[in-house]
């Protein structure tokens, strides 16, 4: 039986923490009516309507080195991709199913591509699986508030013997963790209502998991859904408690901490626009700017952050999302050492400006917002400061010697330049 052993468990949580950003695709035949990826739940589909999406479903436009190519230039460190959702339909060919990618125009098992692209450009390999199941004939639907013949006249549990549907979870699982070679991210979803833990048989999937992939990280899901509220896990992690607490669309205001004060690993995930699947409509996307501000947030939080494309359709990603990802890109090509490995300032106190992020004995200031004049480093101690650099350009940037000094004497300023327009407008570090 797995045991929770805490030298383990800081190995191989180490890369994940230092890398900080990762990109998370959903992409299934939910793409294909593109109303978003709980489609099926949401409009109460039945069966006979959405099964035919899969003779539409010929991945066409699926380049998986391209999806590679853009996330490794936006800055991110890892992808999770959907193996399935809780529609069932499966990217990869499952032994156990009919119902995958292998069977439509596509005709083949796209996570194979997608492992072997992410490797090429040295990006740690996420797998996404999901617990639900609203296609399988064992996965119940009365009685339960998301299935989507939850109110249609034949919807029965009759039949319907959950110990095969678990069954059949633990035998996809384990294709995932043997057909793909290492994985470095088992990203589960999600417990609900009373269906969690043990009722997916969590202590046995997380003993093979661990047993087919020693170092994997899994998430936390088996056990919970994306509550961002660290209050709700215990300290001593029960096996299925995961490596990391997933927060969904919310930074933790404070970080996430454990019953005794103690830091979690946390990664928060985001959607770009207002869906995680491809959603046609939804032209709702976030800026740039405001999504390089938020991983920062969650950097100085002490947190990874995910963010998430929906590739349409033909799996291409829609055009907002590759141009928000060349955006970050630029700003992380001079601005990384700012993000990777970086832990929050905890001795320093949120400036009014910005954010400050760590690295050993360096603070990264991330100045969102320029004084008039020259700037305060509240919090810093003067006589500690060896140089202060800007990150972009390596140039030196002079303490400043101004008459402010005589007037607060103890704060450290630095002079940004005689322009009060930020150099980089997004962050400047
Ligand atoms: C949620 C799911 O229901 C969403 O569809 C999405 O996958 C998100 C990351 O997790 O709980």
């Amino acid at each position: 039986m797995y045991q929770f052993n805490r030298e383990e468990y800081e190995a191989r949580m180490k890369w994940y923490q230092e890398a900080r950003f990762g990109m998370f695709i959903h992409w299934g035949l939910y793409s294909i009516p593109a109303r978003g990826e709980w489609v099926r739940s949401t409009e109460e589909i039945p069966e006979e309507e959405y099964l035919p999406f899969m003779k539409e479903f010929d991945a066409r436009d699926y380049n998986p080195k391209q999806w590679a190519k853009e996330a490794k230039e936006a800055g991110m460190k890892y992808v999770v991709l959907t193996a399935k959702h809780h529609d069932g339909f499966c990217l990869f060919d499952s032994k156990y199913t009919d119902y995958k990618a292998t069977n439509t125009p596509a005709g083949r098992d796209l996570i194979s591509e997608y492992v072997e692209a992410l490797r090429e450009e040295g990006l740690k390999v996420g797998i996404y699986f999901t617990l639900l199941d609203w296609h399988h004939p064992d996965y119940p639907q009365y009685g339960d508030r998301i299935h989507p013949m939850r109110n249609h006249p034949e919807c029965s549990n009759e039949n319907r013997d959950f110990s095969r549907y678990t069954e059949y979870l633990y035998n996809q699982v384990e294709e995932i963790c043997t057909n793909y070679g290492k994985i470095d991210i088992i990203w589960f979803d999600f417990s609900y209502d009373d269906m969690r833990g043990e009722k997916w048989g969590a202590t046995r999937l997380i003993d093979m998991v661990r047993r087919l992939q020693p170092g994997v990280i899994i998430d936390n899901r088996l056990e919970v859904s994306g509550e961002g509220r660290g209050s709700l896990y215990e300290c001593d992690p029960k096996p299925y408690h995961g490596d990391f607490v997933s927060p969904e669309q919310i930074i933790p205001p404070e970080g996430i901490c454990d019953k005794n004060g103690d830091p979690m690993v946390w990664e928060a995930c985001f959607t770009m626009n207002n869906n995680w699947g491809y959603c046609a409509n939804d032209h709702y996307y976030k800026p740039a700017s405001m999504l390089i501000k938020k991983l920062v947030e969650c950097v100085s939080k002490g947190g990874n952050m995910i963010l998430n494309v929906g590739p349409d359709a033909k799996g291409k990603f829609p055009k907002e999302s590759s141009d928000i990802l060349a955006e970050i890109g630029r700003w992380m090509k001079y601005n990384h050492d700012s993000i990777y490995g970086c832990v929050p300032a905890n001795d320093i106190p949120k400036p009014d400006y910005g954010r400050v992020t760590r690295k050993g004995n360096k603070y990264y200031v991330h100045i969102y917002e320029n004084t008039l004049g020259p700037l305060p480093l509240i919090g810093f101690d003067k006589n500690k400061i060896v140089k202060v650099r800007s990150l972009a350009d390596g140039h030196e940037v002079p303490l400043s010697t101004a008459w402010v000094h005589s007037d607060y004497p103890d704060i450290a300023f630095v002079d940004l330049g005689p322009d009060p327009v930020l150099p980089d407008s997004v962050d400047y570090v």
